[in-house]
């Protein structure tokens, strides 16, 4: 994964997912080889405590009347109170997050073999890019609770939120 600032400025930049450093080496995000990658991940998700998992695929042949609506969603600014786990198994897409507190979008390109981890309560979106696929592994740590909560004045005082703040040292 890379990030790009998504407005405007130039250049590929690592980005720490967690500190949200585009100029901090990525934290949050690994590269696994796709071709026997069952091991590898089996190790970070035993590491982290993922238990559970499934596959979504992010096409028009794979989700159907859905996707419209699907897609929509997906790029709309939201966070969620549980990791975001990702791990690209085909095609292509962006995850755009938030830099905070500059409000910046960070645009990370994703490709077959990138993990990804969004903490809980960090502002972001995702789009497909003109591939118009993806297929990845979603890995949770309890149940999928994959409610997205839109950005709003009350997620902005979400627990979640609050403590993803905390954590990067910024607001209270
Ligand atoms: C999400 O939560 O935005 C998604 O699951 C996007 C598709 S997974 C690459
Ligand atoms: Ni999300």
């Amino acid at each position: 994964a890379y990030g790009v600032r998504a407005d405007g400025a130039k250049g590929r930049v690592k980005t720490d997912l967690l500190r949200q450093r585009p100029w901090r080496p990525a934290g949050l995000t690994w590269h696994i080889p796709v071709a026997g990658y069952e091991d590898k991940v089996d190790e970070v998700a035993r590491e982290r405590g993922y238990k559970n998992r499934d596959t979504i695929n992010v096409s028009r042949e794979g989700m159907g009347e859905a996707y419209e609506a699907k897609i929509r969603g997906f790029f709309e600014e939201h966070m969620h109170e549980d990791e975001e786990i990702r791990y690209i198994l085909s095609g292509s897409g962006f995850f755009d997050v938030r830099e905070t507190p500059s409000d910046a979008w960070i645009r990370v390109a994703v490709q077959p073999g990138d993990l990804l981890v969004l903490p809980a309560g960090i502002y972001h979106r995702f789009t497909l890019d003109e591939r118009d696929n993806i297929k990845a592994l979603r890995l949770f740590q309890d149940e999928p609770k994959w409610i997205p909560h839109a950005r709003s004045s009350a997620t902005d005082i979400n627990d979640h939120r609050v403590g993803y703040l905390r954590a990067i040292g910024v607001g209270a």
